[in-house]
Parts: C-alpha cells; sequence; structure tokens
C-alpha cells in the first residue's frame, strides 16, 4: 500500500483535459506540515466542472435541508416545484424530541406551493400567500420560513415581501431566504444565506433571563442520529446550561432567546460560523470551536469550556464525567484495535466531517490515507489564519455580508481584556479553527470536491479497508468490494457523538472492516483487464 502520493495525483488529473487537470491539480494536495506549522494551500469553494460528477448539493439544500430544517417549530415552505421540497423531506435523519406530545413538531411535514408552469409564467407571489395562510391555519405555528427555490430567482417572485405582508397580516414571524439553488457553488452558499436571516428575523427577539452560571449556545450540530441528545446529556451532568441549539433538537424560542448565553461553541464550523461572529459583534458572546466526536476529542471540549468560564467546581464536575466515561471507552477501545488496528480509511464528506472523524478512526488505531471536504472553504482546510489571504471571488460576492455594530444596550462584553488575553493558547481554539490540514500525517492526500472518476482510481490504487461518503456514492463503492459508511446521515446508526457515540463508532466500523463478506466479492480489478496507463500530461 505504500504509494506515492504525488504520483498517484499526476495519475488521477492525467485523465483530464488540459486545462481541467490544471484546475483538479490545484484542488488535491499531498499533506505536509511545515516548521511554522504551515500547510500547502489548497484551491476550495470554486465552481465544480461541469461533467465530472461532484457530490455536491445546492444553495437550497444548505439552508432549508442543513441550517433551518431541523428546527422543529418553525414551519418550512418551500416556494418551488414538487421535486425540491420532497427529495429534501426527511432525507437528513436530523432528530428532534419536543418537551412533551402536546408541543408543535413540524419535521415530519413537506410544505411545498407546488410551483407549475402557470406560476413560472404569471408569477409565483400570490399562490405564495395562499400557501402561507393555508399553512398558518391548519398549524398556527409561531414562525413561517419560506425557502426559494431556482425558478423563483429567475422570474422574480419577491418572496421577502411577501413574508413582510404576511407577517403584518397573520402576527406572528414570517420571513424568507433567497436561497435559490443555483446562488453559490454548492450548499455551502445556503448555510450562509440561512445564518444571516436567522440572525436578522430571530436571535435576539426572546428576552427570558436565566439565572444558572454556565449558559452556553451549541451552533452547527444538527442531531443527525440523535448526536444532539448524547450531547445535551454531558451539558446537563456538567451543570452547563443549554440555551439554543442552531439547530439540532431546537425551536424557535430558544434561538430567538441565544443572546442571552454567554459562550457560543462552535461544533461543524462551516455551516455557522457567520452567527458566531455576528452575535459576537452585536452581544459580545466569544466562541469557541469544539468537537464532540471522538471520545479524547469530547473530553478536550468539556475541559476547554471549563477553561473558559475558569471555575473550579465546574472543572471538577467536568472531570467527574470523564472519569465516569472513559473506563467503557478505553474497553471498547482495546477490543475493537485488536481487530482494526493498521486498517486504513477514506473520508470524503461536506464540510466538517471528514475533519472530525478521523479523531475516532485514530482512536481504532486506523490510518486515513485521503480526506476532502465536498464544499468546505479554504479555511476549513488550512485553518482561519488564511482567512486574510483567501480571494473573494464572484461566486462569493454574491452572497450578503451582513454588516454588524455592537447593540446599543444589549452588548455585554463576557471577558474582561485580561481574561481575553490568557486565552491565546493555540490548543484552546478560542474563537479560532486550525483545520483539517494541520492535523494529518504528512504524505496523506487531501482533495477538494472530489469527481467520480479520482474516487474510483483511488479506491483501486489504496483499497482502503473502508470508504466514508454519503447515499450517492456509497453502493458505487461498495461495487467495488469496499465497505462504505454514509457518514452524513450514518445509514441507519448513531449517535455518533460523545462517548457513548464513540463506542458505537467503533462497533459499527469495526463490523464493517471486519465482515468476511467483502472478501468473497470481486472486485473489477481483480477481474478485468488492468486499464493502459493513460499518456503522461504535467499535473503541477
Ligand atoms: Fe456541517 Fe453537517 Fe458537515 Fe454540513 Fe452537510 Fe451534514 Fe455533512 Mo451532510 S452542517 S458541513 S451541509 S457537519 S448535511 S450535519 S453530514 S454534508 S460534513
Amino acid at each position: 500500500m505504500a504509494h506515492d502520493a504525488h504520483e498517484v495525483k499526476k495519475e488521477m488529473v492525467a485523465i483530464y483535459p488540459k486545462k481541467l487537470g490544471k484546475k483538479r491539480a490545484e484542488q488535491i494536495v499531498v499533506t505536509e506540515l511545515g516548521p511554522d506549522g504551515a500547510v500547502p494551500e489548497i484551491k476550495a469553494n470554486v465552481r465544480t466542472s461541469p461533467g465530472i460528477i461532484t457530490q455536491r448539493g445546492c444553495a437550497y439544500a444548505g439552508c432549508k435541508g442543513v441550517v433551518i430544517g431541523p428546527s422543529r417549530d418553525i414551519l418550512s415552505i418551500t416556494h418551488g416545484p414538487i421535486g425540491c421540497s420532497f427529495y429534501s423531506w426527511l432525507t437528513r435523519r436530523n432528530q428532534t424530541r419536543p418537551p412533551t406530545d402536546s408541543d408543535p413538531n413540524f419535521i415530519n411535514y413537506c410544505l411545498s406551493t407546488d410551483m407549475s408552469e402557470q406560476e413560472i409564467v404569471f408569477g409565483g407571489e400570490k399562490k405564495l400567500k395562499a400557501a402561507i395562510k393555508e399553512a398558518y391555519d391548519a398549524f398556527h405555528p409561531k414562525a413561517i420560513a419560506i425557502f426559494s427555490t431556482c425558478p423563483v430567482g429567475l422570474i422574480g417572485d419577491d418572496v421577502h415581501a411577501v413574508a413582510r405582508q404576511m407577517k403584518e397580516e397573520l402576527g406572528i414571524n414570517v420571513f424568507g431566504f433567497s436561497c435559490e439553488g443555483y446562488r453559490g457553488v454548492s450548499q455551502s452558499a445556503g448555510h450562509h444565506i440561512a445564518n444571516n436571516q436567522l440572525f436578522r428575523h430571530v436571535v435576539g427577539l426572546n428576552e427570558l433571563t436565566h439565572e444558572e452560571k454556565f449558559k452556553i449556545n451549541l451552533l452547527g450540530e444538527y442531531n443527525i442520529g440523535g448526536d444532539a441528545f448524547v450531547i445535551e446529556d454531558l451539558f446537563r451532568r456538567c451543570g452547563i446550561k443549554l440555551i439554543a441549539t442552531f439547530s439540532g433538537n431546537s425551536d424557535y424560542d430558544s434561538m430567538a432567546n441565544s443572546h442571552t448565553a454567554d459562550l457560543n461553541l462552535v461544533m461543524c464550523h462551516r455551516s455557522i460560523n457567520y452567527v458566531a461572529e455576528m452575535m459576537e459583534k452585536k452581544f459580545g458572546i466569544p466562541w469557541l470551536k469544539i468537537n464532540f466526536i471522538g471520545a479524547a476529542a469530547s473530553a478536550k471540549s468539556l475541559r476547554k469550556i471549563a477553561e473558559y468560564f475558569d471555575d473550579a467546581e465546574l472543572k471538577a464536575k467536568v472531570e467527574t464525567v470523564i472519569a465516569e466515561e472513559m473506563p467503557k471507552v478505553d474497553m471498547a477501545q482495546q477490543d475493537v484495535k485488536s481487530r482494526c488496528q493498521g486498517k486504513t480509511a477514506m473520508l470524503f464528506v461536506g464540510g466538517s466531517r471528514a475533519h472530525h472523524y478521523q479523531v475516532l478512526f485514530n482512536e481504532m488505531g486506523m490510518e486515513i490515507v485521503a480526506a476532502g471536504y465536498e464544499f468546505g472553504h479554504r479555511d476549513d482546510y488550512e485553518g482561519r489564519k488564511v482567512l486574510p489571504t483567501i480571494k473573494v471571488d464572484a461566486d462569493s460576492k454574491n452572497i450578503e455580508e451582513i454588516e454588524v455594530r455592537p447593540d446599543e444596550t444589549r452588548y455585554v462584553p463576557r471577558l474582561s481584556p485580561e481574561r481575553k488575553a490568557q486565552l491565546t493558547d493555540p490548543e484552546l481554539e478560542f474563537q479560532d479553527y486550525v483545520g483539517m490540514m494541520p492535523e494529518m500525517e504528512d504524505g496523506t492526500l487531501v482533495i477538494d470536491d472530489i469527481s467520480h472518476h479520482e474516487t474510483e482510481r483511488l479506491i483501486e490504487l489504496y483499497k482502503p479497508s473502508i470508504f466514508c461518503a454519503g447515499i450517492k456514492e456509497k453502493y458505487a463503492v461498495q461495487k467495488m468490494g469496499i465497505p462504505c459508511k454514509q457518514l452524513h446521515s450514518y445509514d441507519y446508526g448513531g449517535p455518533y457523538a460523545g462517548f457513548e457515540g464513540a463506542i458505537n463508532f467503533y462497533r459499527e466500523i469495526d463490523r464493517m472492516v471486519n465482515m468476511k463478506v467483502w472478501s468473497l466479492l470481486k472486485a473489477p480489478w481483480q477481474t478485468l483487464e488492468p486499464r493502459p496507463d493513460p499518456a503522461p500530461v504535467a499535473a503541477d
């Protein structure tokens, strides 16, 4: 398996036409940590080249499906053709648990204006208004969110004007999102659009106060497979008061109340860093990057929170919880290591999990041979320190940047300048994210927006023990004789967060990489003639 990653890269891009090969070569790098902690530059968050078969989704998916979708009592209406709505209906396995059976929970519903030829030609605003009215009469929600699909932008329906009118007419909060699928190069654009509108129309509307000492929000945790339930339980046991999660297992009132917290924890940096930054500017709430994927990472994250609040009692409670959990984790680790040590994994998923899940594989003694994001930006790969050097291209300029100023009455700095100055240890990642690449072994391949051809070549060359991706890749990969774990939906499994989740994950991966069925399959490279070497083309 000893492949030279540089050679693999050359070979992978050699098959492309020259211009495409040059672009892909900038999106494929071999990790190498420089003496000053610098990593190679990667090209990311750029348009996918047509025809290469990408894993990416659209801006509507990022806004409706990812950021707002998991919230249970904001009634979501898709303004667009029925297909957009249908394919965003319960596909993400984001779970929710209303406090009682009589509390609202709209997650099971799928509401759409079912836009058709009539509206495309004569405009859809009338139909949208009628849909909002009908939805209100049926559900009486506190808030209604309207999501724009591609045709809305093309024909010029003004969802924001409709939202304003209906807000006045119904007396509830109604807001729209200009998240047409084409708005950006991937779902990442939709995250930003969702963040902006949540900040503008929800955050800060509920002034409920709390007596508890350690008040936090959890940003960028979407409760896939029940992850948020596990994390909530850890907070409860440590005496940490969770005001709001954006947006797993969340409700409207808690998000509206989130400005009363004293710390924002950022789990998925890619999808929610904008809210963290804006809340800091407007309300003075600092943020901290944490990761509850992996047992060691969970312990570290709890310790970071305790360090931030600098409270002896909290520190002691955190240590008690870690001490209660770690023996079970250690036992499970020992067990799976005996069968998984030295096995290899590849992770190509999203904008944060390709990084976070490396921790779990390492805890099992497994090695990461290649990883990449679908739609991460350079800061997710190289760390936020590269932010000032990122060139803002026309596609990014399309997405609104809200100008935020300190709130006249509600801006309260949570830390003294002296205390802030103490929180500079890079390990703490206080208002910082170090990114994926600095934490990877030298010589590992990092590939942004991987294509189908590259996926196949990687598998043929490295024959990894497991490939992690999503439903679009799963069966293509498995037909090659390699087990594929879905890291978006977790297949039918989870939770994988926290200590309990880590044990679940070890067992699942152990089962998958040691399953005998894979050795009985004949993969194409075992039965077909080897493909001829492509003509060499300069890759670098
Ligand atoms: Fe964040 Fe996510 Fe992810 Fe993401 Fe996603 Fe997801 Fe993901 Mo699928 S918000 S970037 S847009 S961690 S839906 S819960 S699994 S691609 S790595």
